[in-house]
């Protein structure tokens, strides 16, 4: 019934595109929120207890605490920020056949399986500070913000608190390390 023929004139034509975008929103609106119903966010489904950032006068630090997963499917935190650090890594520690322990990035992040937990923790795997805006003092609190794979994010709040245990190297990269100072994770 409404056909762009060549004798429309201008206005016409101009009218009918704008008849068209209307429609074209309320359905994109629609198909946003059907897909939000059918899949749960990692976000609601994962908690954290008991975390706390080691303090720290500068340079690094690093967050810990008790992931855990209420959901039927395995979530996995990919990525971490905070106000506290310019730069936030997912590390794990792993010990080489001397025994000398050294963190670095954990490949594919931190995976929390179905009704399952991951404790982050000294000398196990953590969330990283690799360059702190502003000293860590004893008995404040600083929120994290961790990314999960589907894009969902949750933000907790750490209280710090005073660590001096479990001093390791860092390995930005598998090949060197050598250039790296010992320090706490
Ligand atoms: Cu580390």
């Amino acid at each position: 019934m409404l056909t762009l023929t060549s004798n429309s004139t201008p206005n016409v034509r101009r009218v009918l595109r704008g008849a068209a975008a209307a429609f074209a929103i309320p359905l994109l609106l629609v198909a946003c929120s059907s897909n939000d119903k059918a899949e749960a966010k990692a976000a609601d489904s994962v908690t954290i207890k008991d975390q706390w950032v080691k303090a720290a006068d500068g340079g690094m630090s690093a967050a810990f605490g008790e992931l855990s997963n209420a959901g039927d499917k395995a979530r996995t935190v990919v990525s971490a920020t905070s106000p506290a650090s310019s730069k936030v890594e997912l590390h794990e520690v792993v010990a080489d056949a001397g025994g000398t322990k050294t963190m670095r990035p954990k490949a594919g992040g931190f995976v929390i399986p179905a009704h399952g937990k991951v404790e982050l923790r000294p000398g196990g795997d953590h969330i990283m500070f690799m360059g702190l805006t502003g000293p860590l003092r004893t008995g404040t609190e600083t929120p994290v913000t961790l990314t999960f794979d589907d894009g969902s994010t949750t933000t907790f709040t750490a209280q710090v608190r005073d660590f001096s245990g479990n001093q390791e190297n860092y390995a930005p990269d598998h090949a060197s390390g050598a250039q790296a100072p010992a320090h706490g994770g």
